[in-house]
């Protein structure tokens, strides 16, 4: 259990990370924390389900160090199926029960995505806005695209921008977080960075080697169920199936001769190994289940509750 239950000065609390699909939330809490736990991709709609990373940070304003409980979210947007409903309700749900909520959108973003997150930050908790990937553009441009946000002053706390391939200034966003953080003791250990159970972690891991080893829409049509891990001191054995929803798309998931199903073991095996620092072992196979992305009964079975 946490150690400092009586210390008044600790500060502890939670940050939803929101915006639009793609915009790098999860890129930007795998860098904040320092380590690969939530899942990546170059196309939107990674993320599904909401996932606590949770970093410990000793600001130099602060006497005592924080503990701040990040939570992804899916990228706010509004679809049809059942499961892209249930994804901006994880999102919405996290906005409305954080301490404070960061705000992210691409520096090229127009100021529009923001005007729509205010209306939906109804209890109007703290924010921050976190302007992403400044990479892309001159230190002019950047001046140009923060005085956009300018209007909306006295919405937000701060702007923060920032790109996580340059540099190193994680500490910038974790200093300004914790000035709105509330007193509270610790929730979690302080050497743990997620509270999430191992084959959930995993899970992400093998979807993000589906995501980078199929085009078009097979990704989104596609869900990856853990069902077994074998831990052993120096190896583990992690059995999954994944979920396509016709024949055609399991075809093209095994791949002639089977070399693309080898090809996402591989990835996964790769991610999975660097994450636990043991010797991974895959077992994947391909099921279908028609239409699985409609269906609250799969929905609820594939951890979408
Ligand atoms: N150049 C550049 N690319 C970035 C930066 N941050 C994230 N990216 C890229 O942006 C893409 C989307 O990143 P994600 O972290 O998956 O975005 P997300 O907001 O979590 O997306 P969803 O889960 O789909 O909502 C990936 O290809 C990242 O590598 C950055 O600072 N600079
Ligand atoms: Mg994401």
């Amino acid at each position: 259990m946490p150690k400092n239950e009586n210390n008044t000065k600790i500060k502890c609390g939670f940050v939803a990370v929101v915006g639009r699909p793609n915009a790098g939330k999860s890129s930007l809490l795998n860098w904040l924390i320092g380590e690969k736990i939530a899942m990546v991709s170059h196309k939107a709609n990674a993320t599904r389900k909401r996932l606590n990373m949770i970093a410990l940070h000793h600001s130099a304003d602060e006497p005592e160090p924080s503990q701040i409980i990040f939570v992804d979210t899916p990228g706010l947007h509004e679809r049809e199926k059942l499961l892209n409903k249930f994804m901006l309700q994880e999102a919405m749900s996290a906005i409305g029960d954080c301490d404070v909520i960061l705000f992210l959108a691409p520096i090229t973003d127009s100021v529009l995505n923001y005007k729509e997150f205010l209306l939906k930050n109804v209890k109007n908790t703290p924010h921050i806005v976190v302007l992403t990937k400044t990479d892309f553009l001159t230190p002019g441009e950047i001046l140009t695209q923060i005085n956009l946000y300018k209007k909306f002053e006295g919405s937000y706390k701060n702007i923060v921008p920032i790109s996580i391939k340059k540099g190193k200034k994680q500490h910038i966003v974790l200093d300004e977080v914790i000035k709105y953080l509330p007193k509270h003791p610790f929730l979690f250990d302080e050497d743990i960075l997620t509270n999430q159970n191992t084959k959930e972690i995993y899970k992400e891991l093998i979807r993000e080697a589906v995501f980078e080893n199929l085009s078009d829409e097979i990704p989104y049509e596609t869900d990856v169920l853990v069902t077994q891990v074998k831990s052993k001191t120096d190896s583990e054995i992690v059995c999954a199936s994944i979920i396509a929803d016709s024949r055609s798309q399991k075809g093209m998931l095994i791949g002639s001769k089977a070399t693309t199903i080898k090809r996402i073991g591989i990835s996964a095996r790769k991610k999975i190994e660097k994450l636990c620092g043991k010797k991974v072992y895959t077992d994947l196979k391909v099921v279908v289940k028609k239409g699985w992305t409609k269906s609250a009964e799969n929905l609820k079975q594939f951890g979408y509750v």
